[in-house]
Parts: structure tokens; sequence; C-alpha cells
């Protein structure tokens, strides 16, 4: 016996990541169904070999459902996901809106599984934003050997992390950058991204911080430990998939490279390619489809007593969002829900 499932944003880049990972995962499923926006009421999206019609999610009936994933945005989250749960049709939710909850549990299964018994609390759990999801994957079993104290990162993130619009105004603008009479000003960014980066992403708070860095210091603590100290620099570059994170990591004990090497080699859901030559590490190009987080350039930092660099590199639809809502419905699955 499988689970009945609804993908609630099913026409969007990570709702339909959503879905492809369901069936490449084989998640036992007896009934999915697509639901989106009215306006979107019978558009075709693919689930395995087949293809479902969405449906409205403004009509749509939660209760029988047992488990539902979100890639909506916080507003419609806000207004139907609620519904849901108290239908009794558990809700894991991508938007920010759930996750600085004390009471819903923030997960990355290869991280806090434990939190998933929370569930109980609202029937509701929160994926992390794309850009802590792999870096926590990275963080933890070095966490577990040698206790972080401090941890500097400098992201590059890819424009598909603002959506389908970001996507396009790259496409379009590094075309118009060779026709200057087909001008592309930015509209879903602040400047120009082709061929340009940007130090800016999502709103500033008042400590002169964005709200994408602000939610990498929360969501680290609430997933992996509140003592860690995380600072961060975030900035959009002109890369169609896949976030790459410099990240300086100070320990209480000392760690060495190679050990830190062979420790995220056993570790779950990472990748370490880290060859000291020419193309010996991994590029975001060639993490666009995988399930895992690269880890490359593992090296000392001889400037503090126990320090560490790395490279981290990951698909930001996936592990930052659709596949790690499926490994938190395969977790539920498998603790708490027990079907099939
Ligand atoms: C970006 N990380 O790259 C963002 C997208 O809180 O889930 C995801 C925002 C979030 O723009």
């Amino acid at each position: 016996m499988g689970y009945r499932v609804a993908v609630v944003g099913a026409t969007g880049n990570v709702g339909r990541e959503m879905l492809n990972i369901l069936a490449e995962r084989q998640f036992p499923v007896d009934e999915v169904v697509a639901l989106a926006s009215r306006r979107s009421l019978g558009t075709e999206v693919s689930f395995g070999d087949t293809t479902l019609k969405c449906k409205d999610l403004e009509a749509f009936d939660f209760k029988g459902w047992d488990l539902s994933l979100w890639a909506v945005g916080s507003e419609a989250t806000k207004k139907y996901a609620p519904a849901a749960a108290k239908a009794g049709c558990v809700v894991i939710d991508n938007s920010s809106l759930y996750r600085y909850d004390s009471d819903i549990p923030l997960i990355v299964p290869e991280v806090n599984p434990q939190a998933i018994h929370q569930v109980k609390n609202r029937n509701i759990i929160a994926n992390p934003n794309c850009s802590t999801a792999q870096m926590v994957v990275a963080l933890k079993p070095l966490h577990d050997r040698a206790t972080i104290k401090r941890v500097v990162v400098s992201t590059y993130q890819s424009v598909s992390g603002a959506g389908k619009e970001g996507i396009d105004e790259l496409w379009n603008q590094t075309k118009s950058i060779y026709n200057p009479t087909d001008d592309k000003p930015a509209k879903k960014f602040t400047k120009q991204i082709a061929f340009n980066v940007i130090p800016h992403i999502d709103v500033f708070m008042e400590d002169g911080q964005t709200k994408e860095e602000w939610k990498m210091v929360a969501e680290t603590k609430k997933i992996v430990d509140p003592k860690i100290k995380v600072t961060a620099t975030c900035v959009r570059v002109p890369v169609f998939v896949g976030h790459s994170e410099a990240v300086n990591i100070e320990f209480e004990d000392h760690l060495d490279e190679d050990e830190a090497r062979d420790i995220l080699r056993e570790a779950p859901g990472v990748m370490v390619i880290d060859k000291r030559e020419d193309g010996g590490y991994v590029t975001p190009v060639e993490c666009v489809g995988d399930f895992a987080t690269f880890i490359s350039r593992i090296r000392q930092d001889s400037t503090i007593d126990n320090g560490l660099n790395l490279w981290c590199v990951s698909d930001n639809l996936r592990k930052g969002a659709a596949l790690n809502a499926v490994q938190i419905a395969e977790l539920l699955g498998r603790e708490v829900l027990k079907k099939g």
C-alpha cells in the first residue's frame, strides 16, 4: 500500500522537480495529484511516464490525502496549507513561512532526522532555503567530529533560485548584450545579471544583512546547533542552475584536512571530488540533475588555530528544494506514517 500525495505548485520549477524526483526515487504512491492556481487549471505536467492535468488548489479537498509537497511561496502557503494540515494531510513546505516557528520542524534528513517526530505538533514540516541545505549536509559530519565554532560563507547563487523569471532574465539579457537595439533592462534582479554578479539576494534587514544571509544563520542554528556562529555574504551569479559556496570553518578541536576529506567521503548525501590538479573540483554545471552535494578544495586555513576551507556545490532545485522535500516525505513514511 502506498501514499496519496499532492504536489502543490506543480507547474513551477520546483514543483516539476518534485514530481520528477518522486518518480525517480520510486516513492510509494497510490495516487498523485498536481495542484496549481486556477489559471493553470488543466496544464499538463509529467509524472514518470504519465501525464497529470493540474487541478485547482483553491477548490481542492485534502481530506484522505496522506501528504503534500508545497512549492507556491509564503503567501499562498499561508492561505491554503493550514486547511490541508487540519484535514490530516501532512504539509512539507518549501517556502520560508514556517521555518522559524519553534514548534515546526525544519529538516535536512541527513542532518536532523530526529526532528521528524515534531510533525505531530501542527502536521507541518518546513524545508530549508537552498543555500542552507547544501551547506549543513557538509557541516554536520565535521561538527560531530571537531565541534564547529564559526562559519564564514560566501555564496555564488544561480538565477534559478529566483524562479523562471530569473532564468528568463539571464537568458534574454545575455542575448541582448550583443544586440544593442534589443535592450533588456534589469527587472527581476536589481542590476544587470548577464556578465555580472550582484551582492544582494532577498530584502535588506535593519542591520545591513540581506534576508538570504540571515536565513543561512538562523537555519544552520536550528538544523545543526544553535551554538554555531555563522556569517554569510550571498551573491547572485550568471549561472542557470547550481549554487556554489566558499565555506571557511573554525573548529574547537584540531581537524586535519585529510581526516576531514575522509569524514566527508563517508557522509550521507556528500560526494567528494577533490584532486589538487586542473579541473579536480566540481563546478555548478556538473552538478545539475544530481542528488549529491559536491565538496571540493578541502584545505587547512593556517591563519587560525583550527580552520578549514572548502568549496560546496549542489543543484539548488534538487537538494536545495525538491529533493530535500521528497527525502522528508521518505523519512515521514519510514518513521511516522508507516504505510506500505
Ligand atoms: C535564491 N535561495 O537563490 C533563494 C531561493 O527561502 O526558499 C529560495 C528562497 C527560500 O534566490
